[in-house]
């Protein structure tokens, strides 16, 4: 047995039911093999042991009432996994599905993505399985209120810095601002993805979808290409899928199909974003309702069905293994060149073998949805100096942020021998410098 096969097979015995830890935790020690092969003092030193063993754990009760007096009780996370490079980062997730384990590996993925932006931030991630859809304002605020008034003690600017993620968007971010303030007394960086008018960052909403379709881009122009007039498929349409659907038109793309949880809308002539917007972002709404708004569309109940439709580029945006094997091997056979993955983990391990396979290029969330993240530090670092940069300043960052990633997991990919791997380069890139700073830390 090897070092990483011993890492993953305690890992499995000490954290049984955690299925989604265990995939993401796979997926990155086995590309670790040959970096730990190179780095015997990782081993002498327990540096994987420690590496998978979050730095706390952090799980509370949260009770709320509804509109009509009835009191609620929900389950809060906060999962501060690692802080080697910097505070715990990373979003909040308020859907019915999360628990420990989802919390697990979005906060272990957030390690690496973190530290891929080249910027000073650990990783963290937490959340509820409550659901905000069908919660009047005063619901949502209610619950808020409460998940901080228990989350205000363990986190601050310099400490861990949560931010947005699935049902968690402005509005979601300024009820809990206000309570954090309230309660602690500070007008701080405690959180990311605030209002323009208390603290947050121009280009923050747009940064995850921009994001991945900037270095999208970079590896369409390595191989003489680019987004003009390439077929695309968006799945969600939420935060991250509505920005990189604007991106990707503004680059030429078509932008042909998107999805909520309950089905998905085709549009042979393009995707009318505004109206996608009017939908999901105005109304809170359905998708169902874009086809019986645009005669060119229709509208199919269920999921899955949208990686059947023939497409160039792929970028899943909503959700952890929305695609699996059959889905990749659907969009193998229509002849996809490039997934690029906006939500977290949307690719189950088999079916990234199978885009490897096929010569798919290939880029992993870690890296191709760094990009929030990114625009994250990026707000830290203007609440900090109280100072605001201009759209045009913060989205150049980004831009740069998203071409580096993109050459620095190429170059990682090269330098160990698996050249477009870009699983292995991604995960290489952001472990080293996580490695070197737990090294430097001595045993903690
Ligand atoms: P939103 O809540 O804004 O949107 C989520 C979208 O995905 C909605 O369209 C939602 O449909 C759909 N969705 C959620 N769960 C499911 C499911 N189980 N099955 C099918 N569809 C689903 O979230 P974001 O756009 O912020 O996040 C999307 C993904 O991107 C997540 O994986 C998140 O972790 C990741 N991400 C987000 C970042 C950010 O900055 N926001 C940064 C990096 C990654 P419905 O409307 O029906 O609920
Ligand atoms: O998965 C992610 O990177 C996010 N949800 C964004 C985290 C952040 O702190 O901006």
């Amino acid at each position: 047995m090897t070092y990483v096969e011993r890492v993953l097979d305690e890992l499995k015995k000490k954290n049984p039911n955690e299925p989604e830890f265990h995939q993401a935790a796979t997926e990155i020690l086995t590309s670790l093999e040959p970096v730990v092969e190179k780095h015997p003092e990782y081993e002498a030193n327990a540096l994987l042991e420690r590496f998978v063993e979050p730095e706390r754990v952090i799980m509370f009760r949260v009770p709320w009432t509804d509109d009509n007096g009835k009191v609620h009780v929900n389950k809060g996370y906060r999962v501060e996994f690692n802080s080697a490079i910097g505070p715990y980062k990373g979003g909040l997730r308020f859907h019915p599905t999360v628990n420990l384990s989802i919390i697990k590996f979005l906060g272990f993925e957030q390690i690496l993505k973190n530290s891929l932006t080249g910027l000073p931030i650990g990783g963290g991630k937490g959340g509820s399985d409550f659901d905000p859809k069908g919660k009047s304002d005063r619901e949502v605020m209610n619950f808020c209120q409460s998940f901080m008034t228990e989350l205000c003690r363990h986190i601050g600017p310099d400490t861990d810095v949560p931010a947005g993620d699935i049902g968690v968007g402005g509005r979601e971010i300024g009820y809990l601002f206000g309570q954090y303030k309230r309660i602690r007394d500070e007008h701080t960086g405690v959180l990311t993805g605030r209002g323009l008018s208390y603290g947050g960052s121009l280009a923050r909403t747009e940064a995850t979808g921009y994001g991945l379709v900037y270095i999208t881009e970079e590896a369409l122009k390595m191989r003489g290409d680019s987004f003009e007039g390439k077929t695309v498929v968006i799945s969600g349409s939420g935060n991250v899928a509505i920005y990189a659907c604007q991106k990707a038109q503004q680059l030429g793309a078509n932008v042909v199909a998107m999805y909520d949880s309950n089905g998905y809308v085709y549009d042979p002539e393009g995707i009318k974003l505004d109206i996608i917007q009017d939908i999901k972002e105005v109304k809170r709404g359905r998708i169902k309702e874009y086809a019986q708004r645009v005669k060119s569309a229709t509208y199919t109940e269920g999921c899955k069905g949208i990686w059947g439709i023939k497409c160039d580029i792929a970028l899943p945006c909503a959700t952890q293994n929305e695609i699996d094997l059959e889905s990749a091997e659907k969009l193998i056979a229509n002849g996809v060149k490039y997934v690029s993955e906006g939500a977290n983990m949307p690719s189950t391990l088999d079916a990234i073998d199978a885009f490897q396979k096929a010569g798919v290029v290939f880029i992993p969330a870690k890296a191709a949805n760094a990009g929030g993240v990114g625009v994250s530090a990026l707000e830290m670092a203007q609440s900090s100096q109280r100072i605001f940069w201009t759209f045009e300043e913060v989205d150049a960052k980004l831009k740069n942020i998203m071409v580096n990633i993109y050459h620095n997991m190429d170059d990682a990919a090269k330098e160990y021998g698996y050249e477009g791997n870009y699983v292995m380069g991604a995960n290489i890139a952001g472990f080293m410098k996580v490695a070197d700073a737990m090294m430097a830390h001595g045993i903690v």
